[in-house]
C-alpha cells in the first residue's frame, strides 16, 4: 500500500491545505493528515480542535485519516510504514525551507518528499495571515472551509 503523510500545524486548516490533501488523496492509497505538536508554540486552536476540523473537512475522502504526533516526522513515518511526505509549495521562500526539510528527512530516514505546486487561488493563504486578518475584522470566509470559518468566528467572539 502506498501511504503518504501531509504534516502541518493546521492552526487552523485553510483551503490551501485542503487542496493539497485532496490532491495527495488521488495519488496515494492512504493519506494521513498529521497535526504536528509543537509545545513551544501556543496556537489559537487546541490540538483536539484542529483534529476535529480536519476530520470534518476530510469526511468526503475515504482514504484520508487524521492523527497527531509529537516528535520527529520521520519517526511517525517509520512507525506507520509511510514512505512519502506530501506538501504544498507556495513561493520561492517556501521552497528554500521545504527543500532543507526534505533533504534532512531523507538523510534521517530515506523518506521521500513530494512538493506539489499550490493552487494559485490560495497562493497567498497561510494559517497565520488568516488569523491575523480575522482578528482585525477582515473577511476570510473564502479562504477557509465553512466549519473553520464558524469556529474562528466563535473563538474571536469568545476572546472579545
Ligand atoms: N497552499 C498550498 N500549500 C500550503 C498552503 C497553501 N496556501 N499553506 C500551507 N501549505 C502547506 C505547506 O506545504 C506546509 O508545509 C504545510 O501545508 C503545512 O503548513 P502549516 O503552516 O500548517 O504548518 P507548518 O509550516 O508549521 O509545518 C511545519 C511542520 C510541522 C511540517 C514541520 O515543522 C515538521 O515536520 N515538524 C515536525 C518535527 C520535525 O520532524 N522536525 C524536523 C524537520 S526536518
Amino acid at each position: 500500500m502506498r501511504r503518504a503523510v501531509c504534516p502541518g500545524s493546521y492552526d487552523p486548516v485553510t483551503n490551501g491545505h485542503l487542496d493539497i490533501i485532496e490532491r495527495a488523496a488521488k495519488l496515494f492509497d492512504e493519506v494521513v493528515v498529521a497535526v504536528m505538536i509543537n509545545k513551544s508554540k501556543k496556537g489559537m486552536f487546541t490540538i483536539d480542535e484542529r483534529l476535529d476540523m480536519l476530520r470534518e473537512i476530510t469526511a468526503h475522502l475515504p482514504n484520508v485519516r487524521v492523527d497527531s504526533w509529537h516528535g520527529l516526522l520521520v519517526d511517525y513515518c517509520r512507525q506507520h510504514d509511510i514512505a512519502a511526505i506530501a506538501k504544498g509549495l507556495r513561493s520561492v521562500s517556501d521552497f528554500d525551507y521545504e527543500l532543507q526539510m526534505a533533504q534532512m528527512n531523507r538523510e534521517l530516514s530515506g523518506v521521500e518528499t513530494l512538493l506539489m505546486s499550490n493552487n494559485p487561488a490560495y497562493g497567498f493563504v497561510s494559517s497565520s495571515l488568516v488569523k491575523e486578518v480575522a482578528t482585525y475584522g477582515g473577511d476570510v470566509k473564502n479562504l477557509v472551509p465553512d466549519v473553520v470559518f464558524e469556529r474562528l468566528t466563535a473563538k474571536l467572539a469568545e476572546r472579545a
